[in-house]
């Protein structure tokens, strides 16, 4: 998922730019992981920008080429992505909307344990 740990942002871009983690808040770690996958630079990502995100962090999570997802595979979870978090439906996630599913990301973390809501 778009979802990926501060550690990892981190690591990640430590070879992009050239700031230290004390000077970045975590709301600025997650505009440059955004930036970086937003490869036309419109500040909104596609289906293509997604699945490049998705296929990145795959490999970066040293997944093996036999358990890695497939395109068809990836092309679903990118239409999830976009059905859960495109709020607007205009088929980009843009930066707020990320945030926003970052954030509902970390809500449904720390609820974890407790019992849904049904
Ligand atoms: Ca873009
Ligand atoms: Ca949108």
């Amino acid at each position: 998922m778009l979802f990926i740990s501060f550690s990892h942002i981190k690591e990640h871009l430590k070879d992009e730019i050239d700031l230290t983690e004390d000077q970045m808040s975590d709301e600025d770690l997650m505009f440059h992981y955004f930036r970086l996958h937003d490869y036309d630079g419109n500040r909104k990502l596609d289906g293509l920008e997604i699945m490049h995100a998705l296929s990145h962090y795959q490999n970066e999570s040293g997944v093996t080429d036999k358990e890695s997802t497939s395109e068809e595979e990836n092309a679903k979870t990118v239409d999830q992505i976009l059905s859960m978090d495109d709020l607007d439906s205009d088929g980009y996630i843009d930066y707020p909307e990320y945030v926003a599913a970052n954030k509902k990301h970390d809500e449904l973390t720390k609820t974890d344990s407790a019992p849904k809501p049904e």
